[in-house]
């Protein structure tokens, strides 16, 4: 009997199919963040990363332009199992010769990262960009006090979301869209109530603007705090989750973004109850930062659990959103999917009917047995089982590919 007959056999003595696990998960997409490839820096050719965001470390070989992403995206596609979409942002719009402002964007200025998603079988996700501009006043974009900055920002949505809905027509695969806003306040603001008037209002003009939602669907982003937007942001978990519920938009939940201690994972059947579909930035927190690789926290795996205990494969989009500049980037891509993927098929095998068996008899003795003891099922024979299905390295086998792109790629990067 191979190992993974054997596994197979355990898990089938507690009830579980792992054929079936193998087929959900074939189905549930996971989206990677194009920024990961470049430290966030995109094609404007701009000076520094702001908004909030810091990317440390200077690893060498980043992509400069996006030939050079694409072909890291694909040596990363190569070592991640299951389906996958490729997030972008705004920032990676290929303008060639000519300088286009950020509210002119257009679908063309997309069309080699299009053609690119239809040879590779890729959905493409989309974001605005309200960082890392001269726009972005006082730390303020689309809720400035400035009526022209606001409208700058405004143009900017709206031209994106045209975008969005364009690669959703090409591709016919619904993109979500995900407005995340840097604007906060260093220090306490006298009138915390102006500011989230004025981006429910800027965010409302954006969105008046008519978009298939079988093409385009859009996400708001809250945000606990940034760097240098420490006492205030003006989109907070409140304002969006109000937000997204009066104007049935999907909330983004960064799992970075909340207080140390909170949790997103069990956020999601609250906010499920009375929002249609979530997007997730499936992130790791670390003190003040929020986006280290994601490895296979005890967070990471209740995530996961509740998105299948509730079947929420389709209501619940899966993003991730993390930038390291300290370690191999492409590692750093193949590290946290990998891991996403891993916690996915982990829920997908947990020995359900028992538990909820025993908890909904009120045996909670056996309840916490079986948790435990599933911790410990042959779960690595699984796992190598659906790699090696999928057609991509089994066991840390992926690392010597990484290493052979860095030497024969990466390294030849000035
Ligand atoms: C920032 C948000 C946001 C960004 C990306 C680049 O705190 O998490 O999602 O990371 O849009
Ligand atoms: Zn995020």
């Amino acid at each position: 009997m191979s190992c993974f007959d054997s596994a197979k056999q355990a898990y089938l003595d507690l009830g579980v199919d792992v054929e079936a696990a193998f087929l959900r998960l074939d189905a549930i997409a996971v989206s990677l963040h194009c920024w990961q490839g470049d430290d966030v820096a995109g094609f404007e050719n701009n000076e520094s990363l702001d908004g909030g965001l810091a990317v440390t470390g200077n690893y060498p070989g980043r992509a400069r332009n996006a030939d050079e992403l694409r072909s890291d995206i694909e040596q990363a596609l190569k070592l991640i199992p299951g389906k996958k979409r490729l997030n972008l942002h705004s920032i990676y719009a290929e303008t060639g010769s000519s300088k286009v402002g950020r509210n002119e964007l257009r679908p063309e200025h997309f069309n080699a990262w299009m053609d690119w998603a239809v040879e590779h079988d890729l959905g493409l996700d989309f974001n605005p960009s309200f960082f890392s501009h001269p726009m972005l006043k006082d730390g303020l974009t689309l809720s400035s006090p400035d009526a022209g900055v606001r409208q700058f920002w405004i143009e900017h949505g709206i031209a994106c979301r045209a975008i969005a809905e364009a690669f959703g027509r090409r591709l016919n695969n619904t993109c979500i869209t995900n407005f995340w806003v840097p604007d906060g306040f260093k220090d306490t603001p006298f009138d915390r109530l102006a500011p989230r008037e004025r981006l429910a209002d800027s965010l409302d003009k954006i969105f008046a603007v008519d978009c298939d939602p079988k093409y385009n669907r859009d996400a708001v982003e809250c945000k606990l705090f940034g760097i240098g937007a420490e006492s205030c942001t003006v989109g907070s978990h409140e304002f969006y989750m109000g937000y997204a519920m009066k104007n049935k938009k999907l909330l983004c939940l960064d799992a970075g973004h909340f207080h140390p201690t909170e949790v997103i994972s069990d956020k999601i059947t609250s906010v499920l109850m009375f929002i249609d579909e979530i997007l997730l930035h499936v992130s790791r927190g670390v003190r003040w930062d929020s986006d280290h690789v994601v490895t296979m926290t005890e967070e990471l795996r209740a995530i996961a659990e509740e998105i299948i205990r509730h079947d929420y494969d389709t209501r619940v989009h899966i993003g991730l959103d993390y930038f390291d500049a300290s370690i191999n980037r492409i590692a750093a891509w193949v590290i946290g999917a990998r891991n996403m993927s891993k916690a996915l098929l982990m829920a997908l095998t947990e020995p359900a009917a028992k538990i909820r068996e025993a908890e909904n008899s009120g045996d909670k003795t056996t309840r916490l047995a079986l948790l435990e003891e599933s911790k410990t099922l042959p779960f690595a024979a699984i796992w190598n089982e659906y790699c090696r299905r999928s057609g991509v390295p089994v066991g840390p086998a992926w690392i010597d590919e990484i290493k052979r792109y860095e030497k024969e790629v990466l390294a030849k990067r000035a």
